[in-house]
């Protein structure tokens, strides 16, 4: 039991999405009334990028969570012009947002060695001040993490997500056969053979009502938030939570999936997204994955077959549809193919627009710089009337 323990600690207690830091900025140096003299400003808190942190070792390596700048010097008769204390540095993650105890961004780590200014030092003694220092600026922070992988696996508890990521890449999250095995996002890396590296997230199982928080659902849901792609998991049999909950066609659950997506940010159910139909292993699995095909490629045939209150506004696009075995491994080699397709797809069309963006900044620049001599003689020849 103990030794279980130990697992399952490791296993859910590795991943760390958001921290909430105190941060103070350093007490300014006292002043020399006698001779003029002013005291250092105190130091500043940054938050710095840096490729190889995680919020996991920034929190182990600082429990406390208290981060304070150096005090600014006083002044001396050696020295009126006290020093400034030192400035205090968070080592973040890249790919963080800085957010204060309202909610209000302050700012966002994009690359290695972005550096936001989070709490200022208070100024030295001076004449203004009466030679006082002021007192630093104090400042609860929270570092969300932005983004954590390439592909999410959106799906019910028990499709086999788990199973999946153990099977693609070398992580080992828990697999068994009741609900919420999953409890934290766990990551796994595709490798393929040219060395490219696709991150794939392992996430709690969603379930009818996770838009309304129910299971857990806005901060399961927010990890779908966190991933450029979805791929959908869905058991080829179906899903039933419990014997007092409905059974669910693999249909059904993809219907609810994009629902519960929709429902909580139509940002997230407009992302990119594969589906994967597991347990292909079973019996029957074959007819019925065919019924679902059917139903996935004529969803209006069978969309009055269900209560209103089920259907999304907008049917899911799947950019491919894949019948796999997590267990025996079929269909997995062809998934990973589909995933890096669409990955690179988007990542090119993304590259396109961004181009065609700064071509058309450019002309619109030079537009406006061979127009600008012609409205200053416009200006010109209105003051001369
Ligand atoms: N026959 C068969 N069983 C599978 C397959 N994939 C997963 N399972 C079984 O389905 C059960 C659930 O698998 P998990 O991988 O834990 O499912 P999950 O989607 O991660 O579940 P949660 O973490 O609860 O959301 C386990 O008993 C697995 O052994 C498959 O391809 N075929
Ligand atoms: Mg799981």
């Amino acid at each position: 039991m103990v030794h279980c323990g130990c697992v399952l600690f490791r296993k859910y207690g590795n991943f760390v999405d958001n921290l909430r830091l105190f941060t103070r900025g350093g007490s300014g140096g006292m002043g020399y009334p006698r001779l003029g003299g002013e005291g250092g400003k105190g130091g500043d808190v940054w938050v710095v990028a840096h490729k190889k942190m995680t919020l996991k070792q920034l929190k182990d390596k600082y429990p406390q969570k208290r981060f304070v700048a150096g005090e600014g010097a006083n002044s001396r008769v050696s020295a009126l012009k006290g020093s400034k204390g030192k400035d205090c540095e968070i080592p973040a993650p890249v790919g963080i947002s800085v957010t204060d105890e309202n909610g209000k961004i302050i700012g966002e780590l994009n690359k290695e060695q972005d550096r936001i200014l989070v709490a200022e030092g208070g100024l030295g003694g001076k004449f203004l001040t009466n030679f006082l220092p002021l007192k630093g600026q104090r400042r609860i922070i929270h570092l969300d993490l932005k983004l954590i992988a390439d592909v999410g696996l959106v799906g019910f508890p028990n499709a086999g997500k788990s199973s999946l990521l153990s099977k693609i890449s070398h992580a080992k999250p828990a697999v068994a056969d009741y609900a919420f095995t999953t409890l934290q996002p766990e990551l796994g890396k595709i490798m393929y053979k040219d060395f490219k590296q696709i991150l794939v997230a392992d996430l709690p199982g969603l379930i009818e009502g996770a838009h309304v928080n129910k299971g857990m659902g806005h901060k399961f849901l927010k990890h779908v938030e966190r991933t450029k792609q979805l791929l959908f998991v869905v058991d080829v049999s179906g899903f039933q939570l419990s014997s007092r909950t409905p059974y669910r066609t693999a249909f059904e659950t993809v219907l609810l999936l994009t629902k519960e997506l929709e429902l909580y940010d139509e940002e997230v159910r407009a992302k990119p997204a594969l589906l994967a139909v597991n347990k292909m292993d079973l019996p029957d699995a074959q007819n019925k994955f065919h019924e679902l095909m059917n139903q996935l490629q004529n969803p209006k045939d069978f969309l009055h077959l269900f209560q209103s209150k089920m259907i999304p506004e907008r049917t899911m696009e799947f950019e491919h549809i894949i019948p796999i075995s997590a267990v025996t491994g079929e269909g997995i080699d062809e998934l990973k193919n589909c995933i890096r397709k669409s990955l690179d797809e988007h990542a090119d069309r993304e590259n396109d627009a961004y181009h065609k963006k700064q071509f058309l900044n450019l002309q619109i620049s030079n537009t406006v710089s061979h127009s600008e001599p012609l409205s200053r003689n416009a200006v010109t020849s209105s003051r001369m009337d």
